[in-house]
């Protein structure tokens, strides 16, 4: 029989690709890229086209289960159960320690980015507990997102789909043609080097994106906002800046200019180790060819000036006039309603007693954008009980075990837990320490509506649900299922229900939106010439008077990393080069896929770049084992030898586990490159973000 084909949107990702999936017999037979899709036009990366082997794997969850009675946590002893049974038990375990210990002893984990992300924060507010975590944040995304708010009063995304087209691209800690990060797909960013922009890296490692541009500029890890503010410096001492839109549309210019005096681009060789003419030449051809993209990136947020770092980049824009512009970057259009999140359900007494929220204020205080629980204090507490013991936790797809810093720390403190609930795809590390594993399903048996790019929401897609797999339930059912259980408020509201309350603006419901396709309305330029823009002083706040009141730099400051060749010169010795963790192959998503036979087989174990000088130093050769070492621990990699990257820095793949080693708890410590980082201070102040990029490690041969 002919196999059925329906349009779809891959969420392999945080997604966004038009997909054709063919079924047949009830099964996803093949993926192929949807041509007509308005965002993706056909393409499609590799992991999207082996969704197939994703979702017809072997060991796909496939049904509820329970610890048998007796067994210890990650014994591998289950017993299937009922969907009633799961659900019921459940409820009643979250009833009794929130009755017996308060709501806030109960928390709740998440994933980067996927599609029942906002429900989980929804679950939380109606539980009445202010803890819930997902592992980026942090470190990624939202420092970004909330430096965007209170500079220009809205997220801004890089404008690939208009009719101008950007004439020139900084990349700054970011290699979308691997990653396709939040809406700017490989394909586009490809579209537009292939169109002849101008281009700029700014990354320790010459990345595929690097690889592809004029400048690589590569920096020490950790020091980015030195390189940004001596731009910054360079722009404005020569004149190059956007005078009109300065001058009309920004505030705290003269307080910029000021306080960038010293930051010359010679100060900045010595700390960056990008030499003084070419960052004289990149803010040049930055500042000088419009319209101009910046293209933002991981590589700025995962240390201690998170906050700092994200800020002179976005000053960067500004100055250069390039926001909300064609061809440039653009402020979100937010076209659908905002995620009924129950924010008003969650009593102000609760919400103070969020983990890390009176430290972190920009992560988990009440003017946070999406505020949530700093992780190492909750995974502290629940641990050591301190400030008060975390009882549960209902893990949503995060696999902490290989993704939140210290896995050491991240074991113990799920071994504590009395109630631990694991959703996901497949048992991984961290779902095996659980008492229930659910079954979740795949994006192809997942109806879901999207807003596109991530948080901009430019554009709206619909994803219906095209096939059932076992007893697999999306996340979002089985919130809504437990919400009943418990008599939450509002449950009786179905994730369905939300879907057509957002698109009510659009005068449109969510099985109208699947039959029509993607709804990509043209975007309105310059938005702030009818409102200003929505900060309190109704302009970009160049000198940022919400950080100042609440007690931040309001200009960017350089903070020197915590371990590093310069602050910690005497472990430097021990510890010669600089690391970086986590930089994405196009064959993994994090944590995932390394079950997958058809993706693993690109990449079959975890590697360690290293550049070819420093490698013959050590005697290593491409292939080698090797053992990378930090003061944390030590993890066995395999040697990548390159001379596309920077001689004094190392770079470890993160997220690998070896799920073919079930039985020796699936050497969760051996690669795993979290054993390297730290969960402990100094974190950004604001945000809390911890270091993953720009520690200490050493090398050997194994
Ligand atoms: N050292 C280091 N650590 C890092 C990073 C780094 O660069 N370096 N990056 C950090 C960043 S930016 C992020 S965002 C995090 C990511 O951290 P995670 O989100 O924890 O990463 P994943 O490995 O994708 O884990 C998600 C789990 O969800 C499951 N899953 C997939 N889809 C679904 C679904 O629809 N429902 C459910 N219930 N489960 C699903 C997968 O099988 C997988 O086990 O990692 C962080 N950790
Ligand atoms: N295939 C695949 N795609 C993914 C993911 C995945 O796991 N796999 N994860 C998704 C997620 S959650 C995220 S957050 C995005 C991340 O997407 P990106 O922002 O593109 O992140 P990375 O590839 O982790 O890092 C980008 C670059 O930062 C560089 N870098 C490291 N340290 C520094 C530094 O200190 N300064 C500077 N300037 N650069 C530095 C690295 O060398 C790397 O080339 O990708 C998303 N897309
Ligand atoms: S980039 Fe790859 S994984 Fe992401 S949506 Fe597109 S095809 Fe899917
Ligand atoms: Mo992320």
């Amino acid at each position: 029989m002919k196999p059925s084909v329906y349009k779809s949107t891959c969420r392999v990702c945080h997604g966004g690709c038009g997909a054709l999936v063919h079924v047949s017999d009830g099964r996803v037979v093949k993926v192929l890229g949807d041509p007509s899709s308005p965002i993706s036009g056909g393409w499609m990366c590799v992991k999207g086209l082996r969704s197939p082997d994703i979702a017809n794997h072997p060991d796909r969850l496939k049904t509820p289960l329970k610890r048998k009675q007796g067994q210890d946590r990650g014994s591998g002893q289950w017993e299937e159960i009922s969907w009633e049974t799961a659900l019921d038990e459940i409820a009643g375990r979250v009833a009794e320690i929130r009755h017996e210990s308060g709501a806030e002893s109960i928390a709740l984990g998440q994933g980067t980015g996927r599609h029942h992300y906002m429900h989980v924060v929804r679950f939380a507010n109606a539980l009445g507990t202010p803890n819930w975590y997902e592992p980026g944040l942090a470190q990624c995304f939202i420092p970004r997102i909330t430096v965007s708010n209170i500079t220009y009063g809205g997220f801004v995304t890089a404008d690939y789909y208009g009719e101008t087209k950007p004439a020139c691209i900084l990349f700054w800690g970011h290699n979308p043609l691997v990653t396709s990060a939040d809406g700017e797909l490989a394909i586009s960013v490809r579209k537009a080097m292939r169109d002849g922009c101008r281009t700029i890296a700014v990354d320790p490692r010459r990345s595929e994106t690097a690889r592809k541009c004029e400048m690589w500029l590569p920096v020490r890890p950790g020091t980015d906002t030195a390189l940004a503010l001596a731009m910054i410096n360079t722009i404005i001492s020569g004149g190059l800046y956007d005078r009109d839109f300065v001058e009309n549309w920004t505030s705290g210019f003269a307080e910029l200019k000021n306080h960038i005096g010293p930051f010359t681009p010679q100060w900045a060789e010595k700390i960056t180790g990008v030499k003084a003419a070419d960052i004289v030449q990149a803010a040049t051809l930055y500042a000088t060819t419009k319209p101009a993209i910046l293209e933002w990136g991981l590589g700025i947020e995962q240390n201690v000036n998170s906050l700092q770092a994200v800020r002179a980049l976005a000053i960067l824009r500004a100055i250069t006039g390039n926001i909300d512009t064609p061809g440039g970057d653009i402020i979100g259009m937010n076209i659908l309603k905002s995620y009924p999140v129950l924010k008003d359900k969650l009593p102000p007494e609760a919400a103070k007693k969020r983990l890390g929220a009176d430290q972190f204020k920009l992560l988990g205080g009440w003017r946070a954008y999406m505020p949530s629980a700093h992780i190492p204090a909750l995974f502290r507490a629940m641990r050591d009980g301190d400030p008060y013991r975390i009882r549960a936790l209902l893990v949503f797809g995060n696999n902490a075990l290989l993704t939140v810093a210290n896995p050491k720390n991240t074991y113990e403190a799920l071994n504590k837990l009395d109630l631990l609930v694991v959703t996901d795809l497949f048992m991984t590390p961290t779902a095996s320490l659980a008492d229930y594993v659910l079954p979740a399903a795949f994006w192809p048996e997942v109806e879901h509506l999207m807003g596109f790019p991530l948080v901009a929401e430019n554009n709206v897609i619909a994803q219906p649900r095209i096939t059932q797999n076992g007893q697999c339930r999306q996340d979002e059912w089985i919130i809504d299922e437990l919400s009943k259980r418990l008599n939450l408020p509002d449950s009786d509201i179905t994730y369905r229900d939300i879907f057509d309350y957002q698109l009510s603006p659009l005068n449109m419901r969510f099985d109208e939106l699947i039959d029509r396709g993607p709804y990509c309305p043209p975007h309105k330029y310059r938005k702030y010439l009818e409102k200003g823009f929505r900060t309190p002083s109704g302009k970009v706040e160049l000198y940022s008077s919400v950080l100042k009141r609440m007690g931040y730099d309001p200009l960017p400051t350089y903070l020197e990393p915590p371990e590093s060749p310069m602050s910690t010169p005497e472990l430097h010795e021990d510890y010669p080069f600089v690391l970086i963790t986590g930089s994405r192959k196009a064959e993994f998503f994090h944590s995932e896929h390394r079950q997958v036979e058809s993706l693993r087989k690109l990449s079959p174990d975890p590697c360690a770049e290293m550049h070819v000088s420093a490698a013959s130093d050590l005697g290593i050769a491409d292939g080698d084992w090797i053992i990378v070492s930090s003061p944390r621990g030590q993890i066995s990699m395999k040697a990548k030898v390159t001379e596309n990257i920077h001689p004094s820095v190392v770079s470890v793949e993160h997220g690998w586990w070896f799920p073919e080693k079930a039985g020796e708890g699936f050497g969760l410590f051996e690669s795993n490159a979290n054993v390297l980082t730290s969960d402990s201070p100094p974190y950004n102040t604001a945000f809390g973000s911890y270091q993953l990029r720009g520690l200490l490690c050493s090398v050997r041969k194994k």
